[in-house]
């Protein structure tokens, strides 16, 4: 059986898992603890040194990782391609777009959630964040460990919303008020673009802490760009399984 690997919380595992769940692959969900299951997980992998991150599919044909090669592959072995051949350069297109607004998204809330305690303290996962004064160190060490692994760059928050208004802006124009990117039938396109939007605004699906929501938040965007939540939010109804994962 496929085994999905990934944060339930993350944007990057949730491309995957709704592109799996529309392709109509069967798949397993397991659940990823940041830092801590990565010496597992490198073994598992067979992969002793250079990044590695989530989410990855383990599958016959051995271990994918990355969203896009993830959802390429379920498309080349399920029922239905949700990234069709003919259109996997200009969903390829528009999956940049969604990786750099959540890169940038993710320099953004990271930061914020660093300046934080109570958020950063409801950031770290599991048992580690019930270890009081610890796990604010704990957080910190995790805030240090992404800095570094996504080398963040040091723009400031004023570029990063700018760069995400244009994003936002170039999905709006190729919108043009209507509900798919490519053609007139739901792709892939359109589910990567959606889930790119989660450091603006998280669908209420996606389960971040109470305090870290404010900080997964771009009031301005939100307040600039209602239609594109609209639009992401009729997308989730209509086609994401509320089941898990
Ligand atoms: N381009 C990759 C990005 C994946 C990524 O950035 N994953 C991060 C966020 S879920 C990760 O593995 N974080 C945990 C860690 O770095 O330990 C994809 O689309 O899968």
């Amino acid at each position: 059986m496929n085994t999905l690997v990934g944060i339930s919380y993350s944007p990057w595992s949730e491309k995957a898992k709704w592109g799996l769940q529309l392709s109509g692959l069967p798949f397993r969900y397991q659940e990823y603890m940041p830092m801590l299951g990565e010496p597992a997980l490198r073994v598992r992998l067979r992969r002793p040194r250079g990044k590695v991150t989530v989410p990855i599919l383990f599958t016959p044909d051995g271990p994918i990782g990355d969203s896009l090669a993830i959802v390429e592959w379920a498309s080349a072995h399920a029922p239905h391609a949700i990234i069709p051949p003919e259109l996997r350069d200009a969903i390829a297109a528009w999956n940049a777009r969604s990786e750099r607004a959540l890169a940038l998204g993710r320099e953004r809330t990271t930061t914020h959630v660093a300046r934080d305690p109570e958020a950063l303290v409801e950031s770290v996962p599991g048992f580690m964040g019930k270890l009081g004064p610890l796990s604010r160190a704990i957080g910190k060490v995790g805030v240090r460990y992404l800095e570094r692994k996504y080398a963040f760059s040091k723009q400031d928050d004023e570029a990063r919303v700018e760069e995400l208004r244009e994003i936002l802006t170039t999905l709006r124009t190729a919108l043009a008020g209507g509900d798919h990117l490519l053609g007139s039938t739901l792709t892939y396109a359109d589910i990567t673009m959606a889930v790119g939007m989660q450091f603006i605004s998280p669908p209420d699906r996606i389960r971040v802490g109470k305090r870290s929501r404010v900080h997964w938040t771009v009031p301005e965007l939100v307040a600039e760009f209602p239609d594109l939540i609209a639009w992401r939010d009729r997308l989730y109804a209509a086609h994401r399984r509320p089941t898990k994962p």
